[in-house]
């Protein structure tokens, strides 16, 4: 089973219904074909509109950080792409920990060198975009995945996940363990993170609904993806807030980190914790009892995604325009989106009983 395919069985078993039912907007824009394999792709060969070939393409990918295993996952990923389309294995550029800064460094330093292509996870759409368009003009193609920069700065953005569907899948999971009740707070990555902006804004339009009028937001962190300063801003939101009922954290360094805490302060074991958790460490905190389910995707398949439309987009088959489509490898049909965003598809919800049979597309080495 490809993991494309084992991210559809994996929703059906767990989420077809939650998630399915939860959004207009969570179709997925990429369609594999029932052998979970299309046409071969013919995004190999030079093309009249730029004259490049993916195999004499140097690919700078760019993650939030180098430390976070999701981001190797997306680059173990991205270099299953490269083996079958017969390109070069990816540069795989940035600092251990966020650093914005270190972002725009390496979007320069890859214009400099004239990289045909870069594909980055921005920390910060508005200070990363004049690099980006710097980069662009000097004729390299620039493609945001994970965490999108500012549309004029890419050509196209590789989504993960429909925003609202996850959005809403998240708060509603969160809703069910609070019984729609209490006061909750939202510990997310970097204040300036698109995908996890996104996400919450999704999950605040849906904790509006009538039902959820009993759950109130008392406050937002950010932890930064790094686990340390995840777990400490945990720590403050318990000691500050002794009635807390929930914490909502879109991405796993907080998902770990509260569920951390919660333990070590004696706090409620009731507090519920819902949101984005790594599978093959946080699979531990489900058959444990200590976080009931958390959602996540193949970061193999996002980079395997990213690979192939970085391969369409330089060879001239797709340009962003919507409509368009490109094969996609074992993923099939990719067809590109309003805003020029392609879509991965939808979440997993990860349980106890599902973890373990769920793993094979987290691979990072
Ligand atoms: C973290 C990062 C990344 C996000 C995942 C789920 O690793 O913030 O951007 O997509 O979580």
């Amino acid at each position: 089973m490809t993991n494309r395919m084992t991210i559809r069985a994996g929703l059906m078993m767990a989420v077809a219904i939650m998630v399915g039912a939860c959004s207009s907007g969570s179709s997925p824009t990429t369609a594999p074909s029932a052998g979970g394999a299309t046409a071969a792709p013919s995004t190999g060969a030079p093309s009249a509109a730029t004259g490049k070939s993916i195999k004499d393409c140097s690919i700078t990918l760019i993650p939030k950080s180098t430390d976070n295993p999701y981001f190797t996952g997306v680059q173990f990923g991205a270099n299953l792409a490269a083996k079958e389309l017969g390109g070069k294995p990816v540069d795989f550029v940035g600092s251990p920990q966020s650093d914005v800064p270190g972002q725009i460094q390496r979007v320069q330093a890859a214009t400099v060198t004239k990289a045909c292509a870069i594909a980055i996870a921005s920390l910060d759409p508005a200070a990363l975009a004049p690099a980006l368009k710097a980069a662009k003009d000097a004729g390299t193609a620039v493609v945001g995945y994970d965490a999108d920069t500012q549309p004029d700065a890419r050509s196209v953005f590789v989504n993960q996940v429909d925003f609202t569907a996850l959005g809403v899948a998240m708060a509603q999971d969160l809703a069910k363990q609070m019984k729609n009740t209490g006061n909750y707070a939202i510990l997310s990555a970097q204040s300036t993170a698109a995908n996890q902006n996104a996400w919450i804004a999704a999950a605040l339009v849906e904790l509006k609904k009538p039902e959820y009028a009993a759950m109130k937001l008392v406050k937002t962190v950010y932890g930064n993806d790094d686990y340390k300063t995840s777990y400490d801003q945990a720590v403050s939101l318990m000691q500050a807030f002794p009635d807390l009922g929930g914490i909502l954290a879109p991405e796993p360094a907080g998902l770990e980190g509260a569920a951390k805490a919660r333990g070590d302060l004696k706090f409620n074991p009731g507090l519920a914790i819902a949101g984005l958790g790594w599978p093959p460490a946080d699979g531990q905190l489900l058959k444990d009892g200590k976080v009931t389910g958390f959602y996540l995707w193949s970061p193999n398949d996002l980079g395997y995604l990213t690979y192939y439309a970085i391969a369409a987009l330089v060879s001239g088959q797709i340009t962003g325009k919507e409509g368009e489509t490109f094969g996609a490898g074992k993923l099939g049909k990719a067809t590109i989106g309003a805003n020029a965003v392609i879509t991965l598809g939808p979440p997993v919800f990860y349980n106890k009983d599902n973890v373990d049979s769920l793993l094979s597309g987290y691979q990072t080495k």
